[in-house]
């Protein structure tokens, strides 16, 4: 399989929300996408519909083994990743910190953090062996801007953004950029059914709201990824137009 001459990606979390959009949209750009996520048959879907073009490549990014096996485990052809986008990611609960299952912690931080370590680490050597790559974060207006229940979901999101900032620093004098795209209030995807585990909870965050959707992120992503060689967005922050910060809460007795 794969397209012979097209530039290769990688995405993580294909398999939903953002993933699925821009493994469509690097498709349709000309890139060979190599679909990853713990949910085989929704990648196998998207493979039968986009073609030869796409690997589905079933991983979970807190197999820290699975993880640092892959680059060599891919097929012949689909081992020079060009682009890698680490977006499989998670919010669990909407609990002030005292009321949240710790557990909940632990997989937010295994998978926002740890994992997209991980994987960076797995395929950086690569891009900086041939002088060619990007890597694409997801980060979250959470990592900036603080609001009840955000509390580690959001400390992860700020963890990207400081460590994608000081992997710019590292690739200083190579040809790899770096970019964290941070969104705000996006519908369309799982998230907030991952979040709060019931479907009219979810449905209710989007409530007369216009969020961003998938296909906004992937648009950008493809942007980014499209811009000449030797420029790079080191953050991009995305709002809908229906959502701003609020401004500092002030508790009256
Ligand atoms: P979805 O829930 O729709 O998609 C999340 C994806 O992550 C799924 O494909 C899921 O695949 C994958 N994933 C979760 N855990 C793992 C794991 N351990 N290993 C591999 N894949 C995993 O959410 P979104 O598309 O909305 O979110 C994508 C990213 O964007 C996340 O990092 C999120 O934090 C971030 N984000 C989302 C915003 C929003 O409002 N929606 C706004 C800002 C940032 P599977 O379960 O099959 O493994
Ligand atoms: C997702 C956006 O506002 O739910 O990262 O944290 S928010």
């Amino acid at each position: 399989a794969g397209t012979a001459k097209r530039p290769i990606a990688l995405v993580t979390g294909a398999t939903a929300g953002f993933g699925a959009a821009i493994a469509r949209r690097l498709v349709r750009d000309g890139y060979n996408v190599i679909a990853t996520g713990r949910r085989l048959a929704r990648l196998n879907d998207l493979a039968a519909e986009l073609g030869d073009a796409l690997l589905p490549v079933e991983l979970d990014v807190t197999d820290k083994a699975a993880v640092r096996a892959l680059p060599e485990s891919l097929p012949e052809g689909w081992r020079a990743v060009d682009v890698l986008v680490n977006n499989a990611g998670l919010a669990l609960g909407l609990e002030k910190a005292w009321q949240t299952n710790p557990d909940d912690w632990e997989t937010m931080i295994a998978t926002n953090i740890s994992g997209m370590v991980e994987m960076t680490r797995a395929l950086l050597p690569g891009m900086v062996e041939r002088n060619r790559g990007h890597v694409i974060m997801l980060g979250s207006t959470a990592g900036r801007y603080p609001y009840p229940g955000a509390n580690v979901y959001g400390g992860t999101k700020a963890f990207v953004e400081q460590f994608t900032q000081n992997l710019r620093s590292d690739l200083l004098g190579h040809a790899v950029r770096v970019t964290n795209v941070a969104p705000g209030l996006c519908g369309g995807s799982e998230f907030s059914l991952v979040r709060l585990r019931d479907a009219g909870q979810a449905a209710a965050v989007y409530d007369g709201t216009q969020p961003l959707t998938p296909d906004d992120i992937a648009e950008t992503v493809a942007w980014i990824v499209g811009l000449p060689a030797h420029v790079n967005v080191n953050y991009i922050e995305m709002m809908p137009i229906c959502q701003a910060s609020a401004g500092l809460a002030v508790d009256r007795k």
